[in-house]
C-alpha cells in the first residue's frame, strides 16, 4: 500500500518545516489572540479579532499549503495569494481601526485596500504566468508595478495619513504602535519582495542562483514575523491601555 507522502516531512527539507512550523504558529497565535480578547477594554476588541483573523486564516492556507508542498514539490501560488488577499486587506484595518479615534475616514480604509490589491494582482500575474524555465523581463515588469502599491502603503504609514493621524491622537501608546507597525510593512514586507525575485527569471535567480524553493522560504518566514508580530503590536496597545485606563479609574 502506498502511504500518503503529505504524512512525511523529509529530513532533508528545511522549507517542508517551515511550513509545518507555520501552520503551528499561526494555530497559536490566533487562539490566543482570540482568548486575550476578553483581558482588554471593549473598544480594543474589535482590533484583537482582526489579529485573530489574521493569523486563523493565515493557518487554514498553510494546512494546505504544506500538503501542496509536500505533495508536488512546488510553490503553492495560488493559494498563497489568496491567503493574502484576505489577509493584507485585514491588516489595512488594524490601521484603520487604531487611527479611528484621530478621526481617520473610511477612505483612507479604501485607498489602502486599493493600494493592497494592486499589489497583489501585479504580483500574483508576475509569479503565475511567469512561462517555463523563467521570464526575466516578466518578472521586473510586474514587480515593479506590484512596488508600485507597497511604496502607497509605506508612506501612508510612515508620513501620509496614517503617519498624521497617529501623531495627532494625542494618545502616547497609539503613536508609538503605530510607529512600530510601519517598521513591520518597511522591514518585515520588504522580505516579501527577496523571496519573489527567487522565481525562474528573478533578479536572485539569475545572479546568485537562489532556487525557486526559496521563494517559499522567504514567504513562510515573512509571514510568520508580519502576521504574528502585527498581532502581538495590536495586542501591546490594547493591554497597555486598557491597563492605564484601570489604574486611572482607580485613582479617580
Ligand atoms: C500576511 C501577508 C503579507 C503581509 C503579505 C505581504 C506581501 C507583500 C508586501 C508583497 C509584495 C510584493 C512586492 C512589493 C513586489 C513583488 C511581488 C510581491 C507581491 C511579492
Amino acid at each position: 500500500m502506498d502511504l500518503l507522502n503529505v504524512l512525511v516531512i523529509p529530513k532533508d527539507d528545511p522549507i517542508a518545516f517551515t511550513f509545518f512550523t507555520g501552520y503551528m504558529a499561526m494555530l497559536a497565535a490566533s487562539i490566543f489572540f482570540f482568548f486575550e480578547r476578553g483581558r482588554v477594554d471593549d473598544k480594543w476588541k474589535l482590533s484583537l479579532l482582526v489579529s485573530a483573523l489574521i493569523t486563523f486564516i493565515a493557518a487554514v492556507h498553510y494546512y494546505y499549503m504544506r500538503d501542496y508542498y509536500l505533495a508536488t514539490g512546488e510553490n503553492p501560488t495560488a493559494l498563497r495569494y489568496i491567503d493574502w488577499t484576505l489577509t493584507v486587506p485585514l491588516m489595512c484595518v488594524e490601521f484603520y481601526l487604531l487611527t479611528k479615534a484621530a478621526g481617520a475616514k473610511i477612505a483612507l480604509l479604501w485607498k489602502l485596500i486599493a493600494a493592497s490589491v494592486l499589489m497583489l494582482v501585479a504580483g500574483y500575474i508576475g509569479e503565475a504566468f511567469n512561462p517555463e524555465g523563467g521570464d526575466t523581463a516578466h518578472s521586473v515588469l510586474w514587480g515593479v508595478i506590484s512596488t508600485i502599491g507597497y511604496i502607497y502603503i509605506l508612506y501612508t504609514a510612515w508620513f501620509g495619513e496614517v503617519a498624521k493621524l497617529a501623531a495627532a491622537s494625542n494618545n502616547e501608546i497609539v503613536k508609538k504602535g503605530v510607529r512600530t507597525l510601519a517598521w513591520f510593512v518597511l522591514a518585515g514586507w520588504a522580505i516579501y519582495p527577496i523571496g519573489y525575485m527567487c522565481m525562474p527569471g528573478g533578479w536572485l535567480n539569475t545572479a546568485f542562483g537562489w532556487g525557486s524553493e526559496n521563494v517559499d522560504l522567504f514567504y513562510n518566514i515573512a509571514d510568520a514575523i508580519n502576521k504574528i508580530g502585527f498581532g502581538l503590536v495590536v495586542y501591546g496597545i490594547a493591554i497597555t491601555a486598557t491597563e492605564q485606563n484601570k489604574a486611572k479609574s482607580k485613582t479617580a
